[in-house]
């Protein structure tokens, strides 16, 4: 349902969140090398076929110029996820940042923060629970784990005091 693409296998361990995420919801995923500069025939081709071989959402990562998450955007109708990738080619990561969120009107990409991959999984699996309840309820009880989480830690400092809280 989920196609995760990236410039290079060196995003892959920045990427591999989302990937581990959408597992974890129970979402089927392609994962694949797509690179806008060096593969730009196969690019347009992924995004071309993409709705048609059964995709919803497609998660795009990239670095540097990070020029795949937007021309991936201007073939496909379907929403595109934009994961900055602070890359060996980023000079701070703020390139691919802005590379991949200063999109032109009508051409949107959803961009998440730097490196956060995590986050554009659950940005996907959220847009698949709009219309699969199995996965909304999924959501749903992560979000209740998370906020399980922080209270235990309210407490716990509540409990231990500050002065201990890292012991
Ligand atoms: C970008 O260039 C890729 O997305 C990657 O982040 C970066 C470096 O690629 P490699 O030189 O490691 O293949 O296009």
């Amino acid at each position: 349902m989920i196609g995760i693409i990236m410039g290079s296998d060196s995003d892959l361990p920045v990427m591999q969140p989302a990937a581990e995420i959408l597992k974890e919801f129970g979402i089927s995923f392609e994962l694949t090398v797509v690179s806008a500069h060096r593969t730009p025939l196969r690019m347009v081709e992924y995004a071309q076929t993409a709705k048609d071989r059964g995709l919803k959402v497609i998660i795009a990562g990239a670095g540097g110029a990070a020029h795949l998450p937007g021309m991936i955007a201007s073939v496909t109708t379907l929403p595109v996820i934009g994961v900055p990738v602070k890359s060996s080619n980023s000079i701070d990561g703020w390139d691919s940042v802005l590379s991949i969120l200063q999109m032109p009107n009508g051409v949107p990409v959803a961009t998440v923060a730097l490196n956060a991959a995590k986050n554009a999984g659950i940005l996907a699996a959220e847009i698949i629970g709009t219309f699969d309840e199995t996965v909304s309820q999924k959501i749903a009880a992560y979000k209740t784990n998370m906020n399980a989480e922080v209270i235990a830690k309210v407490d716990k400092l509540k409990n231990e005091g500050w002065e201990n809280k890292f012991d």
